[in-house]
């Protein structure tokens, strides 16, 4: 049976619920948490390793004891722990967990106040306006928790893209196996980099479709056949994943390509630009009368319409056909245009490893420079750091930068901002550091007023450097901070500050509406893997994913200067 690390983070991250809505110790359920985060984030398949008889990598944060369960988990697909404690708890608890918005928190207090512990119960309890009365709920969190009742009674479970990869990797894997395959793509909102897909739209080029057909029915993973056609079936996979598979002859793929990929409202409007050209598109090709004139590549489909190729993630029919028939694309920012990251943690904090280790991994994956931005004092969950602390590391940075080659390493701070706008260092400190990263941390259901206000005036703070993910939204668990963004991003302009795009899967925060916002102010991102692992460095892909999908080029992203024009511009932020 096949278990992917997404897998085996969902089991200790469901444990880590489970032992926090019993009021369990708080680092036996950190430990969990952590571990779900590692695992469910690391590079290569954790079960495949053990199957070919490989000891497992030594991951940071991963004991005995949980190294035992991942064994467990890979050999048995199951984990005692796990279900002694659905056991011995009410089984709705753990439904009310899968409600996006829904913490183990919220379900302890709903459980205790009001005696929740089911879907109906909560639903009811609602609708009649009695969760707002519940301590640290009110109006707005009342109001979600109703929309998100509604879409997981419509089905509408969408899935972070990092997760997504992993079941889609392995599935192309298995498809590109059959003979006769000559390409297997994922489309969607997958290949548009969306920060969650509703499902997964996988196309393959081949001679035949039967031998596809069969070879996808076979996969172990399939939970469900929902539709099993000639050339298209959709399935549904044990993660609950839908996956629609569809098999085109290799002259058709171009056209399938562009039509599967969508978004549906960017393909009416290259539809539209066909007719008006007398030409019919669809997924077979574009088509003059009965004749085919285009459809091999996605190129030729575009250029059937008078138009360059548009990148995948532009395609959401927000002005990029108009940009593209100008001439006037934008050139997108990539991967390999990043030089450095500027928000990373370590073992002085709550990071895994040392900062040489993380220099040097940093440096593998191809950057310049990376700064170090351990939490402050005030995040003392995460060991954050005091004054003290904060010039300790100074010296060791200092030692370390006379030691490495091809990677530097600069200081920096990723400091709390307190709900006055404060910032939880003093200023004396914060000045010896090249990086200061601001960051909300607390207090994220302030009114708009409050916590746009309380944001702009730590900018107005003469060290403040970049704003650290800054609507705070976790994706299917906290929503953004209700703040001005406009505000925010012109006040960044104002003051020659910068934006992050944090690249963690579960932030993707400036997201791609916002990334827009701070190109068209003319504020530059700076898109940083918050690393906590030699290891989350691959989060950078995703970041990159939305700037593009924000329309960025190399030169709006800050990290892409080399060191000296970095220190250049975070230099002029400060006065
Ligand atoms: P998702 O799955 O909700 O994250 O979003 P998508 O964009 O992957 O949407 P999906 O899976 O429903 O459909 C995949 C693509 O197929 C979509 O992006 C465009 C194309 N498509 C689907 N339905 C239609 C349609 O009615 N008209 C046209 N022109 N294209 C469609
Ligand atoms: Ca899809
Ligand atoms: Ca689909």
């Amino acid at each position: 049976m096949p278990i992917h690390n997404a897998d085996i983070a969902a089991v200790f991250e469901e444990i880590a619920d489970l032992l926090e809505i019993r009021d369990e110790n708080p680092f036996r359920i950190r430990a969990y948490r952590n571990a779900a985060r590692t695992v469910g984030e690391f590079a290569r398949d954790l079960k495949t390793l053990l199957d070919q008889g490989q000891a497992l990598p030594k991951l940071p944060g991963v004991g005995a004891d949980l190294e035992a369960k991942i064994h467990e988990i890979c050999a048995s697909g199951a984990c005692g722990l796990l279900e002694r404690l659905h056991r011995e708890m009410p089984a709705a608890i753990t439904e009310l967990l899968k409600i996006p918005g829904l913490g183990p928190k919220r379900v302890r207090l709903l459980h205790e106040v009001l005696d929740i512990d089911t879907i109906d119960a909560l639903r009811r309890a609602a609708r009649s306006g009695r969760i707002r009365e519940v301590p640290g709920f009110g109006e707005k969190t009342e109001r979600q928790i109703l929309q998100a009742l509604e879409q997981c009674s419509r089905g509408e479970q969408r899935v972070k893209l990092a997760v997504a990869a992993q079941y889609a990797e392995a599935l192309v894997a298995h498809l590109k196996s059959v003979p006769g395959v000559a390409l297997v793509t994922v489309a969607g909102s997958f290949r548009r980099m969306r920060e969650t897909v509703g499902d997964l739209d996988i196309l393959v080029a081949a001679r035949a479709a039967g031998p596809v057909m069969e070879r996808l029915r076979a996969y172990d993973e399939v939970k469900e056949v929902l539709a099993s056609g000639e050339t298209r079936s959709s399935v549904v996979l044990r993660s609950g994943l839908q996956v629609d598979v569809r098999v085109v002859p290799r002259e058709s793929h171009g056209a399938a390509l562009h039509y599967f990929t969508g978004s549906k409202a960017h393909n009416i409007a290259i539809r539209r630009l066909g007719q008006d050209r007398g030409l019919k598109i669809n997924e077979y090709g574009v088509f003059r009368g009965e004749n085919r004139i285009a459809g091999d590549t996605e190129e030729s489909v575009f250029e059937a319409v008078g138009l360059p190729f548009i990148p995948p993630e532009l395609r959401e029919d927000r002005g990029e056909i108009e940009a593209a028939r100008r001439g006037e694309l934008p050139r997108l920012v990539t991967l390999q245009d990043l030089k450095g990251d500027l928000h990373l943690h370590t073992k002085a904090s709550d990071g895994h490893n040392s900062i040489k280790e993380m220099a040097l991994a940093a440096k593998a994956a191809g950057l310049a420079y990376v700064a170090i931005t351990e939490h402050s004092r005030r995040l003392t969950v995460a060991h954050g750091l005091d004054p003290r602390g904060v010039l300790k590391q100074i010296d060791e940075i200092d030692r370390l930068n006379g030691e490495l080659t091809g990677i530097t390493v600069l200081k920096g701070i990723e400091v709390d901002i307190l709900e006055d706008g404060g910032l939880d260092l003093p200023d004396s400190v914060l000045k010896r550091l090249d990086i200061v990263v601001g960051a909300v941390h607390s207090a994220f259901n302030l009114p708009r007023r409050k916590q746009t206000e309380r944001i702009l005036r730590a900018m107005d703070n003469p060290c403040f450097t970049l704003l650290a993910h800054p609507s705070g939204r976790l994706l299917g668990e906290r929503e953004a901070c209700d703040v001005d963004m406009l505000k925010i991003v012109r006040k960044a302009k104002r003051r020659g500050c910068f934006l992050e795009l944090n690249a963690q899967p579960d932030r993707l925060d400036l997201n791609d509406i916002h990334c827009q916002m701070a190109r068209d102010e003319g504020v530059l991102v700076a898109v940083n893997s918050d690393a906590h692992s030699t290891h989350d460095f691959a989060h950078l892909r995703y970041g990159i994913g939305q700037a593009r999908r924000g329309w960025l080029t190399p030169e709006q992203v800050l990290n892409t200067r080399p060191l000296g024009a970095l220190r250049e511009l975070l230099n002029k932020t400060r006065w």
